[in-house]
């Protein structure tokens, strides 16, 4: 909306009458006090001081665009979700992030990156929330808010720690597998642009004829995957801490439009029972020679947010938005998850989120019976505001199984999964550096991981962490391990002279994740 200026050049009140001045108050002559019926200048200051709503607890430092997804193969046989058919072109917003920094954190941390998607799809909206990773650090929701403070800052001196945080990763060895991958290259992606986005949980697909399939969701960039090392990551921090911000609105400004290829693994439903890992394990990953990649479509990002407050600040993503044709899993973050997002937005934004036109479905027969509540603008009149009725406002009233369920026993506890056959916590971190990462890739994960350990972390924590490095790979623990003696051997002194920067293996005062 761009606001011309009006006739007499002036602004108005927020009740739109002309504003007299927005650079004087009024006062009793030019040297008096300001008058208490300065309702322009109470105005000004009172909705100054409620300008800012509480910045997201997770990911608040991101940005993002708007765009199209265009469906370009037929995996109809596995989904009849409307988004996912042949030829369909959905439009939808995109919003990338870091996790633990606060709004005004360098964008290039080492840090997950969130990979949000919100489809505006004609059968409601679909949200996928995911990450630039494949896998995440626990496997169980009540965890959480544990690992989340261990990854901020200390309930004391207010500071980040990198002690804290080793001493969750190795009390907690699940994380293995999402630690070696953080540490690794893709820890630090040179650009939005340059990384691959994951659904990370298993999500199910159902088709027409109410088949059900497990799958996950691979968002390929057509970019490349492009990294920075710690040390180019440690400079721009410094110069430019909206550098992954800057670099996406600038290339959708001179119409150099992102993509990416959306692939999926597709799990046949009676495949998850004996699966040699548990395929609802968010720390693991399904190997692609088991469930191969299937080929979707383009997401494409081609529009600049025209206000960053209102379409993302207030974008709210939430994994309970799903449509027909998609649902959830057992996996427990994925169910954890679903509760927790619109309860965040309720108390971030208010409850009248979903109204906000950045969250807007574009469902034009929608019939929700949800009413008033703060800020509320829209309304069904004088339909009735209950089901049933005899007005004839429809109601749902679906009855038995459920078609996206799945079958589970047993009685109520609180327990880890049982685990699968090829189930541990450091296997697949074990592959990941053995298979994935060439010999310079795992010389700078020891490099990463020495640096982070040695920009903090506490002796009496130093052994659980080379006996997790250990764990995941007897080599790598044991280089980690000389790399943090050494590297405490050369460390200067406090008092003598400043050091070289380039010596000094971390830069204790900038956050490595
Ligand atoms: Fe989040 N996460 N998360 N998360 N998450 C939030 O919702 C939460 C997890 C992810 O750009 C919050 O709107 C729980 C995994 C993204 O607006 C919050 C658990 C994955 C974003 C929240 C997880 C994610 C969030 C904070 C453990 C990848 C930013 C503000 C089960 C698959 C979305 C908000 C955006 C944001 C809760 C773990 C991705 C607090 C309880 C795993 C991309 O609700």
């Amino acid at each position: 909306m761009s606001i011309e200026a009006r006739p007499n050049g002036g602004s108005t009140t927020g009740t739109g009458a002309p504003a007299a001045s927005d650079r004087n108050s009024l006062t009793i002559g030019p040297n008096g006090p300001i008058l208490l019926h300065d309702h322009h200048f109470i105005e000004q200051m009172a909705h100054f001081n409620r300008e800012r709503v509480p910045e997201r607890n997770v990911h608040a430092k991101g940005s993002g665009a708007f765009g199209v997804f265009e469906t370009t193969e037929d995996v109809s046989r596995y989904t009849k979700a409307a988004l996912f058919q042949k030829g369909a072109r959905t439009d939808m917003l995109a919003r990338f992030s870091t996790v633990a920094g606060e709004q005004g954190s360098p964008d290039t941390w080492r840090d997950p990156r969130g990979f949000a998607l919100k489809f505006y799809t004609s059968e409601g909206n679909y949200d996928l929330v995911g990450n630039n990773t494949p896998v995440f650090f626990i496997r169980d929701t009540m965890k959480f808010p544990h690992f989340i403070r261990s990854q901020k800052r200390r309930g004391g001196t207010g500071l980040r720690d990198n002690d804290m945080q080793w001493d969750f990763w190795t009390m907690n060895p699940e994380s293995a597998h999402q630690v070696t991958w953080l540490m690794g290259d893709r820890g630090i992606p040179r650009s939005w642009r340059h990384m691959n986005g994951y659904g990370s949980h298993t999500y199910m697909w159902i088709n027409a004829a109410g088949e059900k399939f497990w799958i996950k969701y691979h968002f390929k960039t057509d970019q490349g995957v492009e990294t920075l090392t710690q040390e180019e990551a440690n400079r721009i921090a410094g110069e430019d801490s909206d550098f992954h911000r800057r670099d996406l609105n600038e290339a959708i400004e001179r119409g150099d439009h992102p993509s990416w290829t959306l692939h999926v693994q597709v799990m046949p439903y009676e495949d998850a029972r004996d699966y040699r890992f548990n395929p609802f394990d968010l720390t693991k990953v399904w190997p692609h020679s088991d469930y191969p990649l299937i080929k979707v479509g383009t997401m494409t990002l081609n529009r600049n947010p025209e206000n960053f407050f209102a379409q993302i600040e207030q974008a709210a993503f939430e994994p309970s938005a799903i449509v027909p044709g998609i649902s959830f899993s057992p996996d427990k973050m994925l169910l954890g998850r679903v509760f927790a997002y619109s309860d965040t937005h309720r108390y971030r934004i208010g409850p009248n989120y979903q109204q906000l036109p950045v969250n807007k479905h574009r469902v034009a027969d929608a019939n929700t019976y949800q009413f008033d509540g703060p800020m509320a603008f829209e309304h069904t009149g004088d339909a009735p505001v209950y089901a049933p009725n005899s007005y004839g406002r429809g109601y749902s009233d679906l009855t038995g199984p459920m078609e996206d369920s799945w079958e589970m026993d047993g009685e109520m506890v609180r327990s880890a999964y049982t685990l699968h056959a090829e189930d541990d916590d450091f296997g697949q971190a074990r592959t990941l550096v053995n298979d994935v990462f060439d010999d310079a890739g795992r010389e700078r994960l020891v490099h990463n991981v020495a640096g982070h350990i040695l920009g903090g972390v506490k002796d009496h924590t130093l052994p659980r962490v080379f006996d997790y490095w250990k764990s995941v790979d007897a080599e790598i623990g044991k280089r980690i391990e000389e790399a943090v003696h050494a590297g405490r051997a050369n460390a200067v002194a406090p008092h003598s002279t400043a050091a070289d920067p380039a010596e000094v293996v971390a830069s204790p005062g900038v956050d490595q994740g």
